[in-house]
């Protein structure tokens, strides 16, 4: 464990690094608790730092030395020192080989960073700063290197694997046997990778663009071998696509993908070996649900195109995290809108950063997207450096085409190819490639926050002009209390009275995007014989919030026409947002709820509406999720927000139930399982359909439901009967239900993840109580993060009803599993935390019980460095 009060490092402190590594030789003789390692460095004095020879500093954690040689002479223990960071060695000439002997147990090492064990198989995890857990080495991104690893394992162990190809293989003399493999790339100790163990494979190859063939290869336990064939086909259209949008071509002869019980994120993109959560590769119809399909094709083709948006060209420091991750994340976005509805996905990305990054912007951890300060750098894989760095990425798209934008990431991978660059030589190769400035656009990078524009307008019946007023302006957030202004790209059209787009300019353009750079500015519209009605931020094409006073019949008015998909669906979340604010004020005010008839009825047309993409028309269903409602509130009165929204849950349920009867009827068909967009989009509004009928409670609904659990062929649909039974069913029946399904699946660990977060999640099932019981069930591991996000991460994310239970028994029992937790895993721990975190935004009594929790966490003892910083910073 780290220290209790970590250092904070600074992004202006950034120096070149002393030394540079020219090769890196690496040896491991495995072994549960006493792995050897061996490293060479080629070592040279990088010209570019500076004269003299200061000592060589590595970094190194948890580490055993054993010695320490340069140019094959032992080195006396006075010429170097073990220093809390690691080691520091003293330097006489500006080249030498550095030999380091040390020991390491991956058997002990439960924080899943460096090399340890999960099921027997021995993995690494170096990303960002997990190196320095295998060997002392300058463990930080601008120090790129050629590695060569040779791997000594017992015969117990036939696959053993890391980057690049291999070169040779062998039998030592005492019975184990080893592989070498070499990567001739230069690459940074991050993506650096090792997997040992008894593991099966699927094969497959892939023919390049200039006709290179690949190997393709899926590692997994032989239970899982039937479940990497969707993984397969997703890899490979990734690779066509990476080749037709930006022009780029796997480099290596073979990639390897690894399925992983025990990891603390999704994937990882190690150089031609790409290390996977098992819950983020591994899929079967029967076992997997549609979102895991998709989610299993965007995250697989986000870590093959980290090859070339992180690989070849990487991060200089970990301040520029976003670098390589906004762009990843914007280019996997593009490639799952191409491969199933643009629409939806743009839907579900904008819910995830409404509800999550707005308010990590409008807390205690809010930071840029190119963050200043950081005490522990796993706490910055947020959804600001991911999803909000990747909105920003897509600004620029907008602002340069996608021409322009083409031209300026070739100009990006042909400059910077084989080095360690930032942020800003990516801004920088976008403008010089167009020849544009985005001076001000930087902003984006330097200024957290969530930026609001209040729009008004106005419309000059004599000369047929209409005005739109625009003012920004942006929260406060921890360090920056002044925000200057932002280029916001504003995609603009504007309706006339029939529903059509008018043109906006003489080019007859129907759609703009508006430059807004100042506080406050207006743009002029002319040539109108009405008052247009104007649709704003069309595609989301910022990451801000737009006030504009709509009325309820404009809202119908653009959810029923408006030609911008995305917006469609957003006037449909305008109108449920007001709708349910009223609620919430009726509930506080102890009046009689009634819902809103004009949303009932905006409803019952999307139902009707047959010419809509039915996975828009789910999406166009669903009411804001509690965690949206909780963002937009100024004050948070959790109680008022489940209320209301289970009312108009019920309500519309019980008014749309004929169509919505209709629609299961006619959606719920016979036939084989494809995990095709079109299949997916019908299921997803047949399960929604169903889900609503479930809330009127009816016996005959959740009769539908029970049939539809008993008999369902894929996973989809039995896990959205098994939600639903779950959420409104008779206890005892669904007791049962539960019971089937866990024997049933019992040996299936993604499904076993599956059964206890459906059980957390559920304001009804998920009571505290049961929760503490399915802690204690046999499946349950807390060192397993999968299993630790089903169950308690379920509980506090997701289940907004008994997390926030007035008494503030669940901030308690979250609180206590935290501390558990922080001894195991810190980087699990410092995650889970984060609900507790916003205590300032709810209201006084609730609010005062979540400090309270924290306040328990930071009084519990010696915390790790990341979740000291987390709860440290939540609690000033
Ligand atoms: N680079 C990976 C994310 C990742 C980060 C840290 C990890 O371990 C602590 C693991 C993965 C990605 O963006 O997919
Ligand atoms: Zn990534």
């Amino acid at each position: 464990m780290k220290d209790a009060q970590p250092n904070t490092v600074y992004l202006k402190d950034y120096k070149l690094p002393e030394y540079l590594i020219d090769s890196t030789k690496l040896h491991f003789e495995l072994q549960p608790k006493g792995t050897l390692v061996k490293s060479q460095l080629k070592v040279r004095r990088n010209p570019a730092a500076g004269a003299g020879l200061p000592p060589l500093l590595l970094d190194g954690v948890e580490l055993e030395l054993l010695s320490v040689s340069i140019d094959g002479q032992l080195v006396p223990a006075s010429r170097y020192q073990e220093i809390p960071a690691g080691l520091s060695i003293e330097v006489e000439k500006p080249e030498f080989e550095l030999e380091i002997c040390n020991r390491i147990s991956p058997e002990n090492n439960t924080s899943l960073e460096g090399l340890y064990l999960s099921n027997g198989m021995y993995c690494t995890q170096c990303e960002a700063e997990g190196f320095r857990k295998i060997t002392y080495y300058p463990d930080r991104p601008d120090v790129m290197s050629k590695f060569t690893t040779t791997i000594v394992a017992p015969r117990q162990y036939p696959v053993l694997l890391s980057n690049g190809n291999e070169i040779e293989r062998g039998a030592t003399e005492d019975g184990r046997h080893f592989v070498t493999w070499e990567d001739p790339f230069a690459k940074p100790a991050y993506l650096f990778a090792l997997v040992a163990g008894d593991l099966q494979r699927v094969e497959d190859s892939y023919t390049t663009a200039s006709g290179r063939q690949v190997t393709l290869q899926i590692y997994t336990e032989a239970k899982n071998i039937g479940k990497c064939a969707h993984a397969m086909r997703s890899l490979k259209k990734a690779m066509r696509w990476d080749e037709e949008v930006y022009g780029r071509e796997y480099d290596l002869d073979i990639f390897m993908i690894v399925a992983v019980d025990h990891f603390n994120m999704g994937a990882m993109e190690n150089k031609g070996l790409n290390i996977f959560n098992s819950a983020c590769v591994l899929a079967s119809p029967e076992t997997a649900t549609d979102a895991t399909f998709q989610r299993i094709e965007a995250i697989v083709a986000h870590e093959y195109f980290h090859n070339w948006s992180g690989n070849r060209v990487t991060c200089r420091d970990w301040f520029q995290l976003s670098l390589k991750e906004g762009f990843t994340v914007f280019r996997d976005a593009e490639f799952s809108a191409d491969m199933n509805s643009r629409a939806v996905k743009r839907i579900e990305d904008v819910s995830l950063l409404r509800t999550q990054q707005f308010a990590e912007d409008a807390g205690p951890m809010a930071h840029p997207v190119r963050p200043d300060s950081y005490m522990e750098i796993s706490n910055f894989y947020t959804l600001t450096v991911y999803e909000k760095g990747a909105e920003v990425v897509r600004m620029i798209h907008t602002l340069l085409g996608a021409e322009g934008f083409r031209k300026g990431s070739d100009l990006y991978f042909d400059r910077h190819d084989g080095q360690a660059v930032t942020c800003e030589d990516f801004v920088k190769a976008m403008e010089d490639a167009n020849g544009v400035d985005l001076t001000q656009f930087r902003r984006w990078y330097s200024q957290a926050g969530t930026p609001v524009l209040d729009v008004t307008d106005s419309y000059d019946e004599a000369s047929g002009s209409y005005t739109l007023t625009v003012r920004q302006s942006c929260p406060p957030t921890p360090g920056q209390k002044e925000k200057l202004p932002f280029h916001i790209p504003l995609a603009l059209g504007l309706l006339s009275a029939e529903g059509k787009d008018l043109p906006l300019d003489e080019a007859g353009n129907t759609q703009l995007v508006l430059p807004v750079t100042e506080a406050e500015q207006t743009f002029h519209f002319s040539g109108f014989a009405e008052k247009p009605l104007p649709s704003l931020l069309r595609g989301f094409s910022a990451p801000v919030k737009v006030r504009y006073d709509y009325s309820s019949e404009q809202l119908l008015f653009l959810m029923r026409n408006d030609s911008d998909a995305f917006n469609r669906w957003d006037a449909g979340q305008r109108l449920a947002f007001a709708a349910l604010g009223q609620l919430q004020k009726d509930y506080r005010n102890g009046k009689t709820l009634q819902l809103q008839p004009e949303l009932v009825e905006a409803y019952r047309s999307v139902l009707r509406n047959r010419d809509l993409d039915p996975a828009l028309v789910a999406k166009m269903l669903a009411l804001p999720s509690e965690q949206t409602l909780a963002e937009e509130a100024e004050r948070i009165d959790a109680e008022a927000i489940i209320e209301a929204r289970k009312f108009a849950r019920h309500a519309l349920a019980e008014a749309l139930k004929e169509d919505l009867l209709e629609s299961y009827r006619r959606l719920h068909k016979d036939k084989p399982y494809s995990p095709e967009a079109a299949d997916i989009a019908e299921r997803s509004l047949k399960n929604t359909c169903l889900d609503y009928l479930c809330a009127t409670e009816d016996a005959d609904a959740l009769l539908l439901a029970q049939q539809q659990f008993d008999k369902a062929a894929n996973m989809t649909d039995c896990a959205a009967a098994l939600a639903a039974l779950v959420n409104y069913g008779n206890e005892t029946d669904v007791d049962k239900s539960l019971e089937t399904f866990y024997e049933r699946w019992k040996l299936d660990t993604q499904v076993v993840e599956l059964w206890f977060s459906l059980q957390s999640g559920s304001a009804r099932w998920g009571t505290l109580e049961r929760v503490q019981t399915l802690m204690a069930h046999p499946a349950f591991e807390l060192k397993n993060p999968n299993k630790v996000r089903a169950v308690i991460g379920a509980f506090a994310n997701r289940n907004f009803a008994q997390f926030h239970r007035t008494d503030g028994s669940g901030f308690e029992f979250v609180a206590q599993q935290v501390i558990a937790l922080d001894k195991l895993n810190p980087q699990i721990a410092a995650r889970l935390v984060i609900p507790l975190t916003r205590w300032k935004k709810y209201s006084s009594a609730l609010g005062e019980k979540m400090r309270q929790s924290l306040e328990s966490v930071m009084q519990s003892g010696k915390l790790s460095a990341d979740l000291y910083e987390v709860v440290s910073k939540s609690l000033q």
